[in-house]
């Protein structure tokens, strides 16, 4: 955990609503918050039902796509640059090395790669897209497996001892990454993987997820 710094004076007493959909990457946002112990509100809804394409929910994410947060007036959506904001913005749970640690080009650094460079990676693999490595920004699956294999090791967290909000992005986007069949079933990304699902906020996050599931089914299939 890092050096809480002062808590800005809006950030407790300003409400903070997660829109969410189950079974999505929205869960992600969903397991920060648990780690970061604030009170929230949460929208929840299917996203077979449209919610995220309507108006007003596209003013405040033009993508059209969950997660988004709304802190007061402010509208955070891009789960890298919603976990950049809620930890640094609630730093209480430690989960952001501060502007001058030494620790911080690296977590950044690992919030950028879940997004840019893990999650077309998984495109290539999953889609069999057969692009140059040396021409598209993610370079190539295969990297991305040995570098995020290489960053998990020898661990416990990808800072080390620390468990930071990279953690939470990264742990969740290999997590799936389990789920779809793309990374080995077991190894070091799994291990770690391992480590991050037993953290408590993950299973309260996991068990939110689970009700909202059963409230919002999957359409039977014909
Ligand atoms: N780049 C986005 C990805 C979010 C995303 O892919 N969300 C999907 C669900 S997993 C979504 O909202 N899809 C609905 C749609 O595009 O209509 C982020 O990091 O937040």
């Amino acid at each position: 955990m890092f050096a809480a710094e002062e808590i800005h004076p809006m950030a407790e007493s300003t409400p903070l609503t997660l829109y969410y959909a189950p079974r999505t990457r929205s869960f992600t946002a969903l397991w920060l918050l648990e780690e970061l112990g604030v009170p929230y509100a949460l929208e929840s809804f299917d996203l077979n039902g449209g919610r995220n394409q309507e108006p007003d929910y596209l003013a405040l994410n033009p993508m059209g796509k969950v997660p988004l947060v709304v802190h007061g007036e402010r509208p955070v959506s891009e789960l890298g640059a919603i976990a950049i904001y809620l930890a640094d913005r609630f730093p209480g749970a430690g989960l952001a090395p501060g502007l001058d640690d030494d620790a911080r080009p690296a977590w950044l650094r690992w919030l950028f790669f879940a997004s840019a460079i893990m999650e077309p990676a998984y495109g290539e693999r999953f889609f069999g897209w057969d692009v140059p490595a040396r021409s598209v920004a993610w370079g190539s699956f295969d990297r991305m497996l040995r570098v995020v294999t290489e960053g998990v090791t020898p661990g416990p967290f990808l800072l080390g001892e620390a468990f930071s909000a990279a953690d939470v992005h990264v742990g969740a986007t290999l997590r799936f990454g389990l789920l779809f069949g793309i990374l080995p079933k077991e190894g070091p990304l799994a291990d770690y993987v391992a480590r991050c699902t037993a953290r408590p906020a993950f299973q309260r996050a996991e068990a939110i997820e689970a009700r909202e599931s059963e409230r919002f089914p999957l359409p039977a299939e014909s």
